[in-house]
């Protein structure tokens, strides 16, 4: 059978090979990478499958979708005009990405303290996910998208121009919530812990209101 290796995944074997087991390629959202590295990692204009390191890493996905994971560390990721995948791992991480539009992105700043920051482009279906730790999360959401705090002291920031319900939760932790909907039908719960909000419209609202 013939096999056939792109350059990018060349580029990830050969630095995956100078490590003490070459082992499989790692894998991103369900996708080998195309891309793996430490420190300062660049893609390519069209989709990439990026895979950090334990350290902490400067990761921009240079356009395209991209899928991102960073792992441990202290990561900056960036990632711009496409569906964007990211997941920040452990570590205090700072996601930002500039979606292309079509919706149904995903971003996870997994644990620790994390700074999102989200523009959908206008796209829906988006999902959130600050994980544990409190994260400070920046929000431009599309319509039907999905936020969630995870455990800490989060503050979430979120609008939507778009229609289309949007649920927040702030899930444990204290946390601080503000939202400017689009339309109606939203959801915005802050969970368990002491929660404010500071809501213009939302149909389901679970938290101590801030004027
Ligand atoms: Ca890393
Ligand atoms: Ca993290
Ligand atoms: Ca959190």
């Amino acid at each position: 059978m013939r096999r056939k290796l792109s350059l990018s995944v060349l580029a990830g074997a050969w630095l995956l090979a100078t490590g003490a087991h070459a082992g499989p390629v790692p894998s991103c959202f369900g996708m080998d990478a195309t891309l793996v590295g430490s420190g300062k990692i660049k893609g390519t204009p069209g989709d990439d499958v990026i895979v950090g390191s334990s350290g902490s890493d400067s990761i921009n996905g240079a356009g395209g979708s991209d899928r991102i994971c960073a792992l441990e560390g202290e990561d900056s990721i960036a990632a711009k005009n496409g569906t964007a995948r990211v997941d920040g791992g452990p570590g205090e991480d700072r996601i930002r990405v500039k979606a292309g539009g079509s919706g149904g992105n995903m971003v996870f700043g997994g644990d620790d303290e994390d700074t999102i920051s989200f523009d959908s482009g206008g796209g829906g279906g988006n999902t959130i996910d600050g994980g544990a730790g409190g994260d400070k999360m920046k929000l431009k959401n599309g319509g039907s998208d999905v936020v969630m705090g995870g455990d800490g002291d989060d503050e979430i920031k979120a609008g939507s121009k778009g229609a289309g319900s949007i649920t927040i939760s702030g899930d444990e932790g204290n946390d601080e919530i503000s939202f400017k909907s689009g339309g109606g039908g939203n959801s915005v719960v802050g969970g368990a812990g002491t929660d404010w909000c500071k809501v213009d419209d939302a149909t389901n609202v679970d938290c101590e209101i801030l004027d």
